[in-house]
């Protein structure tokens, strides 16, 4: 198949699934042309069947607000003409779904068909503001298929939107076989073993994700355990967050690293992955932090009880329980034997259940319905 796939380039967990998708495609022999305004950060390297096409616009000063969306409407009807397309890969609604119906009005080629992956806060932040609302609901149903990355994003799709397309649940996914512990990193993030317990915590630092919660769990664990926590990724929260451990008296310990492409040794270096969010429809950080054997304690929020088992890989607690997320840290993190057995269950449930080899061919598949290749059509 010739899919192209329009994502955000930036770190993000739908850009990382759109371009950990595309990868793994290519690999399987199709042709993937990304499309988005800067190289997507997880392209990192060359490889045969990948290719990308930067969106570039004039930059006029009558635009007060530069028109992006228009120039990438215009690029990918270009591409998808150009490379003859099959599918555009739509990956968060808006604007992306958005544009890709609008180069197929423009080409006006019925052949050309969209996917659209919901991811999340497309759904349940911005697509259901009144400002995108009408917007995002007429991308979902004018696409000719629609995922969601969680039964939990499935449902609220279903519920804020009231629409007929059928929304199938395809998970997230990490290739375990190139995502997995890494030896010595510990030493990488200056902690050498047996000193101290490393908590982490990764994300965009926007209030859905709850930053100073994660500090308040830890200033909680470390004051009966000596511990660093290392804060991976940037945003509005940073600040606040800074300024919770300077109160709490934990400054010292916690450690902002800033934005980081590469989140593979500090996730080796991990005891525990903390995420208290609000809101989070899969969480791919943690599934990631699963791969590498590391458990979670998380909020019970939208689709993390669908990735994190309760008891076996992980705990979860009500949004804001920080009390009880840090009882948990605690625990865990005081027997050695426990934490280990909980990071083997971890690193298995991501093996067994969300490995890209057992989730690709489920997208693959999708495709070749919709484009009327298989009984499902
Ligand atoms: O976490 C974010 O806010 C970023 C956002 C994105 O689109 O990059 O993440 C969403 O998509 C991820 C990939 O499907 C999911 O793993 C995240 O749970 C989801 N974030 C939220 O629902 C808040």
């Amino acid at each position: 198949m010739r899919i192209g796939i329009v994502c955000y380039p930036s770190h993000g967990g739908s850009g990382v699934v759109a371009t950990e998708l595309g990868k793994e495609l290519a690999e399987r022999g199709h042709v993937v042309h990304f499309m988005s305004y800067q190289l997507p950060f997880r392209l990192d390297r060359f490889q045969p069947n990948v290719f990308y096409h930067e969106v570039d616009m004039l930059a006029y000063p009558l635009f007060k607000y530069p028109p992006y969306t228009l120039a990438l409407i215009n690029r990918l009807a270009e591409v998808a003409a150009g490379e003859e397309l099959d599918i555009i890969h739509a990956h968060y609604a808006i604007p992306h779904s958005f544009c890709a119906h609008m180069a197929r009005e423009i080409l006006g080629d019925r052949r050309l068909k969209v996917v659209t992956t919901l991811h999340g806060t497309d759904i349940t932040l911005v697509g259901s503001d009144p400002s995108f609302k009408r917007i995002t609901r007429y991308s979902i149903e004018k696409s000719d298929g629609v995922t969601a990355v969680s039964c939990s994003l499935s449902e609220e799709t279903r519920r804020v939107f009231a629409v007929d397309r059928p929304v199938r649940t395809i998970y997230n996914f990490v290739n375990t076989t190139r995502f997995f512990r890494q030896a010595d990193a510990r030493e990488v993030v200056g902690c050498p073993p047996g000193d101290c317990r490393v908590l982490v915590h990764i994300s965009n630092f926007r209030p859905v994700k709850r930053v100073p919660d994660v500090v308040e769990i830890f200033a909680r664990v470390r004051r009966e355990i000596t511990a660093k926590l290392l804060l991976v990724g940037d945003g509005v929260q940073r600040r606040e967050a800074a300024e919770t451990a300077g109160k709490l008296g934990v400054r010292d310990d916690v450690i902002f690293l800033g934005t980081q492409d590469n989140v593979l040794p500090i996730l080796s270096a991990a005891d525990l992955f903390l995420l208290p969010s609000e809101k989070e429809s899969f969480g791919l950080g943690a599934l990631e932090a699963m791969a590498c054997g590391v458990p979670v304690i998380s909020s019970d929020a939208g689709g993390l009880p669908e990735v994190i088992s309760h008891g076996e890989t992980g705990f979860l607690a009500p949004v804001g329980d920080v009390k009880t997320m840090a009882r948990y840290a605690v625990k865990l993190l005081g027997d050695e034997a426990a934490l280990r057995k909980m990071g083997e269950a971890a690193r298995l449930r991501a093996r067994e259940h969300f490995d890209s080899s057992l989730i690709v061919p489920q997208y693959e598949s999708f495709y070749r319905e919709i484009l009327g290749e298989t009984p499902g059509a």
